[in-house]
C-alpha cells in the first residue's frame, strides 16, 4: 500500500468559498447533491484539480452549469477546470444501510448518522477531503424522519426537510448529519458575552432518562473553557447525539457532536463512577475541540496531535479541577503506561508527529493523544502557567480560522516567552520512551543527583538525541518533613548533575513528582526508602508510585526467585490503608497492583522471558498474601466506606466506593465471596454491583449472580457489554478459550457492533495468561475474529489487532504461534489497507 509523507505536503490547488449540500435520504439509495464554489489558491504550485471520492456512484457533474465528464480514478476524480473561480455541481448515490465500516454516512438503529474524521467525507460526495480546505456549509436534509440535524444553526424547517447553515469555515472531516426518531434532553448556556445557546442531548426514546448527566457535563465544560481558557461558544445551538454503533468514543463535529452511547449515557444503576467521570471527560473533550481542533484545525493529518494532544491536556486539566488533581493524575499515568508506553516499546512505536503513514486511521493512538498531552504538560511546566496562558492567547488570536502546524504551535511559545524550543521540538520527532537513570551521592550536607537519559531504538529510528526533560524533585528529611520543596530540574544533556547543599542530614529524594515527564525512571531504591516515600511524601503521585515500584519489585522476585512478598511491602500497604487522613480514592489506588502485562514488560526489560502463567500465579499469590496480612483491617476499612446517602457520582462518594470495591476484592479471598454476595444483593448502583461481581468471579464464584445480572439487564446493551467484558478479563486462563467460544456463540454477540466486539476482544489484553495459552488456541481464535471483523469494519479490527504487538517479548514457541497468526491475517485476500498496514508494521 502507498505511503504518504509529511515532507510531500503541497497546498491545495483550489480553495472552497462555500458548500451547499442536499441529502435525499433513503437507506439503499441516498442522493447527495453538492454545489461547491471553488477559487484558485494563490499559494498553490499547480492547477491540477482532484476531488476525493470513494464508494460513490456519480450520477452527473457540471461546471458553471455545463455538464462535464470527469475522469474517475481510484480514490476520486480529476477534471479540466478553469483557472478562475467556478461552481462545481454533482449528484451522487450512496447506500448508508450497507455501510458497516461506520465511516461516512451510515445507519444505526434506524437512524442516519455520519463519521467523517479522518477521511469519511469522501464517501459522501466528491470533495477536496483534506483538513486545510475550510469552508462554510449549508445543508438541506430531505426525509420524513422527525429529527433532522446538521452542523451550525437551524435555518429552515418544513414537514419533510430541514436546512442548516454553519457560518464557520470548517474542514470536511467536521461535517455531520443525523436523521432519526430521537428525543432531546434540553438545557441552555448563557456565554460570557451574554449570548444564549440552546443545548440538546439526543437519544433513542428508551435512553432519554440517561441523558441528564450529559447536559450538566456540557454546561460545566462550557463554563470551564470560558473561565480557564477564555474560550466562548460561537453558535446558537449545541447538539449531541448518542449512537449505538460507533467506532470510537465521540466526534467533535461543529455544533453537532456525535457520541458513542457508552460515552454519553449515564444513570446510577447502569453506569459506574468511572463511567460518569469518562462521560463528563469525553463531553468536555469534544466541546473543547470547538477551539482546539475546529476553529483552529490541522494543516494535514501528520499534525493530528496538534488538536488531540492539546485537547486531551485540556480535558485532563478540566477533570482535575473538578474532581481532584491527585487521583486524575494517577489514573492518567496508569493509562499512559498501559497504552502509550506499551506502544512505544514495540513495533508500533511512532512519533507524536509521524512522518509517514498508509492509513491515518491507524494513528489515533496513545502516542498522538496521551503522549501528545504529556508534551504539552511539559511545555507548561517549563514555561510556567502564566506564560502558558499568554502563549495560548496568542495561539487563538494568531491562528483562529486556520489550519495550523506543530511549528505554528511551538512558535507562539517562542514568541510569548523568548525561549528557544529547538531541542524541545524533538519530543515531536523522536519516538520511544526515554529512560532516566538516577544516582545520588550525599557528602557533607550536599546531595548530588546525577540524571542520565537514553531512549531505546524504535522502528526506523536508531539514533536518539537527548530531549529536554523536566524532572520535578523534592527532598524530605529522615523525619518525613519536606526540606526542599518541588524544584523542576531541566535535563537537557545525556548526563547532568544537580546539587542541593546546606542539608542537615542525608535526605530522601522524591523524584519525578507529579509525573513531570513521560519517562521511565531507573533508580535503585531500597524497600525501606520506597515505604518511607509511600508514607511521607507530600507529592501524592510519588507516594502512590513508590507503592507501585515496590509492588513491582515484589512481583519480579516472586516470579523469578519464587520469593515470598517482602514484609516491608505488606506493612506499607497496610499502613496506607489504615491511614484515615488519606483520601479513600488514593488508598484504593495502593491496592491496585501493577497489571500482569506491566510485570511482563518489567521482566523483559530485566532480560528475562516473561512466562504469562507464572506472572498470573504471582499476582494471585500476592493478592492472597495481602488478604491474609490484613485480615482484620480489611473489614474495618470496608465498614468505614459504606455510604448511607443517595447515590451521587461525586469524587467523595466515588472514592469511598473505589476503596470499598478494592478492599472487597481482598476480603473475598478470605471469606470465599460471602461479603461480595451481600454487596451484590444490596447494591443499588452499578459501581457496587460490578465491584461485587468482579470479586466473585475472581474467587471462582458468581455464576448465579452473572445469570441474574444478564437477565436484569438484557435490554441494556451498555450494561451487557460490561457483562461480556468481565467474563473475558476474569476468566481463569485455561478457561478463556471456552469462555470466548461460549460468548461469541450467543445470539447477543452482535459482532458488527463495535462496543460488543470490543467488550469481548478488547478485554483479552486484560487477561494475558489467557491470551498467551501455550497451545496458541486463543491467538488463533482472535485472528479468526479479526479477519471476520476486518471485512465489515476495518477501523475497529485494525485497532484491536494491536493485541499482538508484544509478540517478540515471549518465548520462541509463543513467538512462532503469534507470528503465524499475524502472517495469516496479512495473507488474507481482500484484507483492508488499515489492517495490512498494522500487521505489516508488527512484522517489521
Ligand atoms: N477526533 C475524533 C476522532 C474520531 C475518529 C477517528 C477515526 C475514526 C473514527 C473516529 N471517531 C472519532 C475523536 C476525538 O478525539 O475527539
Ligand atoms: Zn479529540
Amino acid at each position: 500500500p502507498q505511503k504518504i509523507y509529511l515532507a510531500d505536503y503541497t497546498p491545495p490547488t483550489y480553495l472552497v468559498e462555500h458548500v451547499d449540500l442536499t441529502f435525499r435520504l433513503a437507506p439503499k439509495n441516498t442522493r447527495v447533491l453538492a454545489r461547491i464554489r471553488f477559487v484558485p489558491n494563490p499559494a498553490a504550485t499547480s492547477r491540477d484539480f482532484f476531488l476525493h471520492g470513494e464508494l460513490l456512484t456519480l450520477i452527473n457533474a457540471s461546471i458553471d452549469g455545463t455538464p462535464v465528464t470527469p475522469t474517475l480514478v481510484e480514490g476520486g476524480l480529476s477534471c479540466d477546470v478553469p483557472d478562475a473561480p467556478f461552481t462545481w455541481e454533482s449528484e451522487v448515490e450512496i447506500a448508508p444501510i450497507e455501510n458497516t465500516a461506520l465511516d461516512g454516512l451510515y445507519m444505526s438503529d434506524g437512524m442516519y448518522c455520519t463519521q467523517c474524521e479522518a477521511e469519511g467525507f469522501r464517501r459522501i460526495t466528491y470533495y477536496p477531503d483534506r483538513p486545510d480546505v475550510m469552508a462554510p456549509f449549508t445543508v438541506r436534509i430531505e426525509s420524513d424522519l422527525p429529527v433532522l440535524l446538521s452542523n451550525g444553526n437551524p435555518a429552515d424547517r418544513g414537514a419533510d426537510f430541514a436546512v442548516w447553515h454553519d457560518p464557520w469555515p470548517k474542514p470536511s472531516y467536521l461535517f455531520a448529519l443525523v436523521a432519526g426518531n430521537l428525543v432531546a434532553k434540553r438545557g441552555s448556556f448563557d456565554t460570557m458575552s451574554g449570548k444564549h445557546v440552546d443545548l440538546a442531548v439526543w437519544t433513542r426514546p428508551a435512553d432519554a432518562a440517561k441523558a441528564d448527566f450529559a447536559v450538566g457535563a456540557l454546561q460545566r465544560a462550557m463554563k470551564w473553557d470560558e473561565d480557564v481558557y477564555g474560550r466562548e461558544y460561537d453558535l446558537d445551538v449545541f447538539n449531541i447525539v448518542a449512537v449505538s454503533d460507533f467506532n470510537s468514543g465521540a466526534m467533535e463535529n461543529k455544533g453537532l457532536n456525535i457520541f458513542n452511547t457508552a460515552a454519553v449515557l449515564a444513570s446510577p444503576d447502569t453506569a459506574t463512577d468511572l463511567d460518569y467521570e469518562r462521560v463528563e471527560g469525553v463531553i468536555a473533550h469534544e466541546y473543547f475541540h470547538n477551539w482546539t481542533g475546529n476553529r483552529i484545525t490541522c494543516r494535514d493529518w501528520f499534525q493530528l496531535s496538534l488538536k488531540e494532544g492539546l485537547t486531551v491536556f485540556r480535558d485532563q486539566q478540566f477533570t482535575g479541577d473538578l474532581h481532584g488533581h491527585a487521583t486524575k493524575r494517577i489514573r492518567d499515568v496508569i493509562k499512559l503506561r498501559a497504552r502509550q508506553f506499551r506502544e512505544d516499546n514495540g513495533p508500533l512505536a511512532h512519533n507524536v508527529r509521524p512522518e509517514s503513514f498508509v492509513e491515518i486511521s491507524n494513528f489515533y493512538t496513545g502516542t498522538i493523544y496521551e503522549k501528545g498531552a504529556e508534551v504539552i504538560r511539559m511545555l507548561r511546566t517549563l514555561v510556567g502557567p502564566e506564560a502558558y496562558a499568554k502563549a495560548l492567547d496568542l495561539y487563538f488570536a494568531r491562528h483562529d480560522g486556520q489550519a495550523a502546524t506543530i511549528e505554528d504551535w511551538l512558535q507562539v511559545f517562542v514568541d510569548a516567552t523568548g525561549r528557544d524550543l529547538t531541542q524541545f521540538k524533538r519530543w515531536y520527532s523522536q519516538a520511544g520512551t526515554p529512560r532516566v537513570a538516577v544516582t545520588e551521592d550525599y557528602t557533607d550536607g550536599t546531595l548530588t543527583l546525577t540524571l542520565r537519559q537514553t531512549t531505546p531504538p524504535t522502528p526506523g529510528q536508531t539514533d536518539k538525541q537527548p530531549l529536554v526533560i523536566p524532572v520535578a524533585v523534592g527532598l524530605l528529611n529522615p523525619n518525613g518533613d519536606e526540606v526542599v520543596p518541588t524544584t523542576v530540574l531541566e535535563l537537557t544533556g545525556a548526563e547532568q548533575t544537580f546539587t542541593f547543599s546546606g542539608l542537615a542530614s542525608r535526605p530522601v529524594a522524591s523524584v519525578l513528582r507529579g509525573f513531570s515527564a513521560p519517562v521511565i525512571l531507573q533508580r535503585e531504591q531500597s524497600a525501606e526508602e520506597l515505604a518511607f516515600l509511600m508514607a511521607h511524601d507530600t507529592d501524592s503521585f510519588v507516594r502512590w508510585d513508590s507503592g507501585r515500584a515496590l509492588a513491582c519489585q515484589v512481583l519480579v522476585s516472586m516470579v523469578r526467585d519464587h520469593a515470598a512478598p517482602l514484609p516491608a511491602y505488606l506493612d506499607a500497604i497496610a499502613a496506607t490503608l489504615a491511614d484515615e487522613t488519606l483520601d479513600p480514592a488514593l488508598r484504593a489506588f495502593v491496592l491496585d497492583l501493577p497489571s500482569e502485562e506491566s510485570t511482563a514488560q518489567t521482566l523483559f526489560d530485566l532480560g528475562a522471558t516473561p512466562e504469562p502463567d507464572a506472572i498470573h500465579d504471582a499476582h494471585e499469590a500476592l493478592k492472597n498474601h495481602l488478604a491474609e496480612h490484613m485480615v482484620t483491617l480489611l473489614p474495618q476499612v470496608y465498614a468505614a466506606c459504606q455510604i448511607n446517602e443517595a447515590y451521587t457520582p461525586d469524587a467523595a462518594q466515588a472514592g469511598k466506593r473505589a476503596l470499598a470495591n478494592a478492599v472487597l476484592n481482598l476480603i473475598s479471598r478470605n471469606d470465599g465471596g460471602a461479603t461480595a454476595e451481600m454487596q451484590f444483593t444490596a447494591s443499588n448502583n452499578m459501581t457496587l454491583s460490578l465491584g461485587a461481581l468482579h470479586s466473585l468471579l475472581d474467587v471462582g464464584q458468581g455464576r448465579a449472580e452473572l445469570a441474574a445480572f444478564a437477565q436484569r439487564w438484557a435490554d441494556d446493551r451498555l450494561v451487557i457489554d460490561k457483562w461480556f467484558s468481565l467474563q473475558v478479563s476474569l476468566a481463569a486462563p485455561r478457561r478463556l478459550l471456552a469462555v470466548l467460544t461460549d460468548l461469541t456463540g450467543l445470539e447477543s454477540f452482535d459482532w458488527k457492533n463495535p462496543n460488543r466486539f470490543r467488550a469481548v476482544f478488547g478485554a483479552i489484553t486484560s487477561n494475558p495468561a489467557g491470551f498467551h495459552q501455550a497451545d496458541g488456541s486463543v491467538y488463533r481464535l482472535m485472528a479468526d475474529w479479526l479477519i471476520r471483523l476486518d471485512s465489515a469494519n476495518p477501523w475497529t479490527a485494525s485497532r484491536l489487532s494491536a493485541a499482538f504487538d508484544g509478540w517478540r517479548r515471549y518465548d520462541k514457541a509463543r513467538q512462532g504461534l503469534m507470528r503465524a497468526q499475524i502472517e495469516r491475517i496479512a495473507k488474507t485476500p481482500a484484507i483492508s489497507r488499515e489492517m495490512a498496514e498494522m500487521v505489516g508494521r508488527m512484522l517489521g
